[in-house]
């Protein structure tokens, strides 16, 4: 080879290497660009996932929240419609019953009509009808006293001072209280001295005689209600008071007087409730506001509305919370000075309820309630169904507030005035 023809390839050569260099470079320079950019989009690819998977569970986790506030919501539709259900079929339930006492009654009236009407005999059915009533009701309590007193009598041939401890001890038993049965133990003795009885079973007459002169001594008047009235019903919970009410509403209803109620027990939602199903059985308006409302203020609207429609008489419940005294107190206080200033004109009752069945607590709770408001009649109810009616004894002997009315059952017409004859011959008449 010649010198021209070794430089020819050696240029040859150099150039050859110079291209594959320069594409050896060109292509590492491809591959890396490549990679670089495979290497970007992996990482866009994890980032888009990342934020894709974030927002999933976002949504997730929303429409989570919001298909648990669904149910939530969903529930309590439920709940309300459940309770709204069970709310009527109570009322349901109540409206059928307060029917079927007021068919009872309808029959009544018309069984008393018919002996009415039928050929002149010397009872009088009215007067039998309400007798035979309260002597049922009366039945524990004259089984009690009565029974007591037999024993005692039965157990003794001549009248000594055994006889009289004896005696005062099934008094005192019966809930004629203390002081009551002292006054008619000295009594009998001062009579059985006078009159020179020695026959143990002349005492029954007399022990008859000596409690019906407490009884009906200053009770010759028949209570009569004067016109317009407002009558505020007070006495602890439980003892009858809405009861009562209700029955009173249908009493003086019957006898043809425009009557309103006013829901002033807003201590409990229930309460209202109570007054306005008993207003709606005797077809009576209720004025009532909200739960835990000022009495008051409902009070100062029923006395108000009273005015303006003319109402004979007004008949308002209240709450009786004993255990805060200041309170009962202040409430009380500020109900009788609206009446005060709203309706100056208006006769005023301040009935007391109590209930028989508790004894000598019913007089603990009067003489508490005597302090806080001028009473100018006690209620005694649940005579029904208790032995303890000797209180009413008590009652009038010890605290000379006159005893108006007796409750002697839960229907409407189980309210009956007090006559103290036919209560001391319901008691101690012979059978
Ligand atoms: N046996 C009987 N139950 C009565 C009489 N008066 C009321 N009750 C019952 O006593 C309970 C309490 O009566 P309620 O009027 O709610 O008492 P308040 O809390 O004083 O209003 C109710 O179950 C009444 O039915 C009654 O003369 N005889
Ligand atoms: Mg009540």
């Amino acid at each position: 080879m010649g010198l021209f023809d070794f430089f020819k390839k050696k240029q040859t050569e150099e150039t050859v290497e110079s291209a594959v260099e320069e594409v050896k470079e060109e292509t590492i320079a491809e591959a890396v660009e490549e990679a670089a950019e495979e290497k970007l989009e992996e990482e866009a690819k994890e980032i888009v996932s990342e934020a894709v998977e974030e927002k999933a569970e976002e949504i997730i986790e929303k429409e989570a929240e919001e298909a648990v506030a669904e149910a939530i919501e969903e529930k309590e539709e439920i709940a309300e419609e459940t309770a709204k259900d069970e709310a009527e079929e109570i009322v349901e339930e109540i409206i059928e019953a307060a029917e079927e006492v007021s068919e009872k009654i309808a029959e009544e009236i018309e069984e008393e009509k018919a002996v009415e009407e039928a050929p002149a005999e010397e009872v009088k059915p009215v007067k039998k009808g309400f007798f035979a009533r309260l002597k049922e009701g009366l039945g524990k309590t004259r089984n009690s006293i009565m029974g007591g007193v037999d024993s005692v009598l039965n157990a003794f041939t001549k009248i000594d001072e055994d006889l009289f401890e004896e005696l005062e001890e099934v008094l005192i038993m019966a809930d004629l209280g203390v002081d009551t049965t002292m006054h008619i133990i000295d009594t009998l003795r001062k009579r059985v001295k006078k009159e020179g009885v020695t026959d143990p079973a002349m005492i029954k007459d007399m022990l008859s005689e000596e409690i019906s002169k407490i009884l009906t001594e200053g009770c010759e008047e028949e209570f009569e209600i004067t016109k317009p009235c407002v009558m505020l019903v007070i006495g602890v919970n439980g003892v009858g008071k809405t009861t009562t009410i209700g029955k009173l509403a249908h009493i003086y209803k019957e006898r043809g007087n425009n009557v309103m109620l006013a829901a002033a027990d807003t201590f409990r939602a229930a309460a209202i409730d109570q007054l306005e199903i008993w207003g709606k059985r005797a077809g009576i308006d209720v004025i009532k506001h909200e739960e835990n409302s000022d009495p008051a203020a409902v009070v100062f609207d029923a006395v108000n509305a009273a005015k303006a429609r003319k109402t004979d008489i007004l008949i308002c419940d209240t709450a009786g919370r004993l255990h805060n005294k200041k309170n009962l107190m202040d409430e009380l206080k500020k109900i009788f000075r609206v009446i005060e200033r709203e309706y100056p004109d208006c006769h005023r009752e301040v009935f007391l309820v109590l209930d028989a069945t508790t004894g000598q607590n019913a007089m603990q709770q009067a003489k508490i309630f005597k302090e806080v408001a001028d009473i100018t009649g006690i209620i005694l109810t649940k005579l029904d169904g208790t032995a303890k009616g000797g209180i009413v004894v008590a009652i009038k002997n010890e605290l000379k507030i006159p005893v108006r009315y007796i409750g002697v059952g839960e229907g409407i017409e189980d309210l009956q005035k007090f006559d103290a004859e036919s209560f001391a011959k319901a008691i101690f008449g012979k059978e």
